[in-house]
């Protein structure tokens, strides 16, 4: 369902709020608020956690805390709500929290929307002129001791990760200026480096990108900036050991369509997709280097860059189309959203920048939400997992807000070329998958992959460990959940000894 606040910014020409939960597949059913901040100690374990696993699964969760002010409002667009698994002794405890944005703590007061459509301020109660939108909902991040939850349109959100609560705005000592800062920032696992980065950095649809060096330290050291070909989504990128690597493609923003009050992106493949490889050295945006992928497509999320020679190898999924379920083709409005599959772009930075991107296909089955054993990123791996369906196993479920949901996890082995799923169940779904190396000198893949999974039948939610390198053997330990929590996007382990 596209977006569509023009529409109804002229049916409601004064944005009246109506305080009612939209009868859309984004507040509905499994995908409904869920809106409760708690803790459950000692949940309830199917099979045996693995007594050495001692850490925190964290992740980040958009849940509308109010109606919108827009029927059509996206998930993108719902407030940040993190949720913690924290595991010791073979026993599980789950908090949730909302991010303590200035958006909510604003909406809380008025208890209402104030905020209006997605990174639209056009679209927002004339009260909150100025005030910081973050939603602060896609990731989280565990680098120099500091967690921070990460929203692409603005900056960091600094949490303590004991208690979920919010500390404040983080930025790096004022270092950080500008209103944005990926959700896929990387740690670079040589260096314990974090090259992160932001766009529309200087104002909103403007071209530039800025990358942010931050040390093992935690300090921002270095900020350097280049121009995309145009202004557009960015929202994950690669790391090589020499490399940053952005796919620029033609999910764009056009300041005149915002302004109207139309949706914030859209699809316009008349612009080329094109790969810009920046080097990591100092000065390195100054060299940046561009190669024009033989026809416009979308990188949706990134698996990992390595560098053998001179030949740049970017592991990642690509769709066909854009996100059109979210943001429309402005060229083609019947164009249907294509899957995603896994890809590997091979760039000869030695050939001309107009034929240098060999694409292959790597498996040939549709995924998302990529993960690899992240101690090994920037080398070139052997296991990948991600979210997935297989008819084989287990029928679709029904479209949800984002899609179809996943019905399983998949692994592809690239050195034997075989693939391995874990079926969830009849209607449950699993989303982004992590691995947990089993001790921290463990062999690449040697661990347990984990799952949050909705059990969708039951408006309920497990966590669920499995043995990384076989998923079909089926859950280790299956946490359950004595309710529901919202869907996520993007989380992470922390090990206990970082806990504090
Ligand atoms: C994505 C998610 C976002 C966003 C932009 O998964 C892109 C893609 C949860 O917020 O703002
Ligand atoms: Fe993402």
């Amino acid at each position: 369902m596209a977006l569509d606040i023009a529409a109804e910014a002229t049916a409601r020409p004064h944005f009246d709020y109506d305080g009612q939960w939209p009868d859309t597949p984004v507040f509905k059913g499994y995908a409904a608020p869920v809106r409760i901040e708690g803790d459950v100690y000692d949940l309830e374990v199917v099979g045996t956690i693995p007594p050495e696993l001692d850490g925190a699964y964290i992740r980040n969760s958009a849940d509308h805390a109010f109606p919108p002010r827009f029927a059509g409002d996206l998930f993108l667009n719902g407030d940040g709500m993190l949720h913690k698994v924290r595991i010791k002794d073979g026993r599980a405890d789950l908090s949730t929290r909302y991010v303590q944005t200035e958006k909510l703590r604003l909406e809380r007061a008025a208890r209402k929307a104030l905020f209006g459509a997605y990174r639209n301020a056009f679209t927002d109660d004339p009260s909150v002129a100025g005030k910081d939108r973050s939603t602060a909902n896609t990731s989280v991040i565990f680098h120099a001791g500091k967690l921070l939850a990460t929203k692409e349109a603005a900056k960091p959100m600094l949490i303590d990760p004991a208690t979920l609560a919010t500390l404040g705005t983080y930025d790096y000592d004022g270092k950080l200026q500008s209103e944005s800062f990926t959700a896929h920032a990387k740690i670079d696992p040589a260096t314990g480096e974090m090259v992160s980065y932001g766009y529309f950095t200087k104002g909103v649809a403007d071209r530039i990108i800025e990358l942010y060096y931050i040390d093992a330290s935690g300090a921002l050291t270095r900020t350097e900036s280049f121009e995309a070909p145009y202004p557009s989504m960015v929202h994950d990128f690669l790391l090589s050991p020499n490399y940053a690597i952005f796919t620029i493609c033609p999910m764009t923003c056009d300041w005149d369509r915002v302004q109207a009050g139309e949706a914030f992106f859209h699809w316009d493949d008349r612009l080329p997709t094109m790969v810009g490889v920046v080097p990591r050295a100092p000065g390195g945006t100054g060299n940046v280097r561009w190669f024009k992928a033989p026809k416009p497509v979308m990188e949706t999320h990134t698996f990992n860059a390595w560098e053998d020679g001179a030949k740049l190898n970017l592991e990642h999924f690509i769709t066909q189309t854009g996100w059109l379920s979210q943001f429309p083709d402005i060229n083609d409005p019947t164009a249907k959203e294509q899957p995603p599959f896994a890809q590997r772009w091979t760039i000869d930075l030695e050939a001309n920048e107009d034929d240098a991107i060999v694409q292959t296909r790597m498996f040939d089955h549709i995924g998302e939400m990529p993960m690899i054993d992240l101690r090994f990123m920037t080398q070139r791996t052997r296991h990948f997992w991600f979210g997935t369906s297989n008819t084989a196993l287990g029928p679709m479920l029904p479209f949800g807000a984002k899609g179809p949901p996943f019905t399983c996890i998949g692994h592809f082995d690239a050195e034997t070329g075989a693939l391995d799923f874990f079926y969830a169940g009849p209607d449950s779904s699993p989303e982004e998958p992590i691995f947990v190396p089993r001790s921290p000198d463990a062999a690449e893949g040697d661990g347990w992959l984990m799952t949050v999974v909705g059990r969708r039948a039951e408006n309920r939610t497990d966590f669920v460990i499995l043995d990384a390198r076989n998923l079909s053997a089926g859950p280790i330990a299956t946490i359950k959940f004595p309710c529901r929590v919202h869907e996520g996007f993007h989380g992470i382990w922390i090990p206990g000894a970082a806990l504090g």
